[in-house]
């Protein structure tokens, strides 16, 4: 019955035979996005398409055989799914984190979504007893965007009162490397930064012709990193202005990439980049 109430449902049967018409509701299965990743589940979204551009999506897990519907995950940078949403030109990007259903395994999410774009949807999980799962969807306009071949960004962005800087955009492919990343206040070190889901900071790099995915966690100058694809921080995560990024080994290509990190009173700021690697 997921969260409908018997009463709603009784009342919607006409609603319903649209709906069924309409067959929005269908699910898509999701394509493996995890760099350097394997698949060991089958992951399912659908979404019905609501007044106002806004989308209702639900994601649903299951085991290998494709039928079991996986109903403990491990909580990862304090929640049980990171949703990652970015739109086909890599404009906007959304990291939500869907209510769960324990019951059936459905993860929820209302999005807004402009009607001109496709997004690329990316459920982040850990699934207990299997380690982290990335899987892709697309959403929306059904038309292929083509991207044009600009070159990498400026090696700094401004966010709101912040200055997010990285040692560099076009990095040696193929190989693992350490890349700084800088905030400045004014010119200075920001003094006020805050740690956001656990972590100094958070960068989400996707390519942006294979639409492979990762996310590692800046950690700061100084302090040992944590293993490739590890979430788990433990307590001890510090939030600075100094800070240091394990970037895994990147095929030759564009990437684009945002940071997220916690700026004063713990509001959450996103610096987009481009990164070329060859
Ligand atoms: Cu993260």
């Amino acid at each position: 019955m997921e969260r409908n109430s018997r009463a709603r449902l009784i009342g919607a049967v006409a609603a319903i035979a649209i709906a069924g018409a309409v067959a929005s509701a269908r699910a898509s299965e999701g394509t493996f996005a995890l760099l350097g990743g394997a698949p060991k589940i089958v992951s399912q979204l659908s979404a019905t398409y609501g007044a106002g551009h806004v989308a209702t999506v639900r994601i649903r897990q299951f085991l290998g055989d494709g039928t079991t519907p996986i109903l403990k995950y491990d909580i990862e940078m304090e929640k049980l799914i990171h949703l990652i949403v970015v739109r086909d030109d890599f404009a906007t990007f959304a990291h939500v984190h869907p209510s769960f259903d324990p019951a059936t395994g459905t993860f929820t999410q209302s999005l807004t979504l402009d009607p001109k774009h496709r997004y690329y949807v990316y459920a982040d999980t850990t699934p207990h007893g299997i380690g982290q799962q990335v899987f892709r969807f697309a959403l929306g306009a059904p038309f292929f965007v083509s991207h044009s071949s600009s070159g990498p960004s400026s090696t700094s962005v401004a966010v709101g009162p912040y200055t997010v800087s990285l040692a560099r955009t076009t990095l040696p492919a193929d190989r693992t490397q350490s890349l700084n990343v800088t905030v400045l206040k004014r010119g200075r070190p920001a003094p006020d930064l805050t740690t956001y889901l656990g972590a100094a900071a958070h960068a989400v790099f996707i390519n942006t012709l294979t639409l492979e995915y990762v996310h590692v966690h800046p950690t700061l100058r100084g302090t040992p990193a944590t293993a490739m694809g590890a979430m788990n921080m433990g307590a001890t995560a510090q939030a600075g202005p100094l800070m240091t990024m394990e970037v895994p080994a990147l095929p030759d290509g564009m990437y684009k990439l945002w940071i997220q990190f916690g700026g004063a009173g713990g509001a959450v700021y996103t610096a987009p980049f481009t990164l070329r690697a060859r």
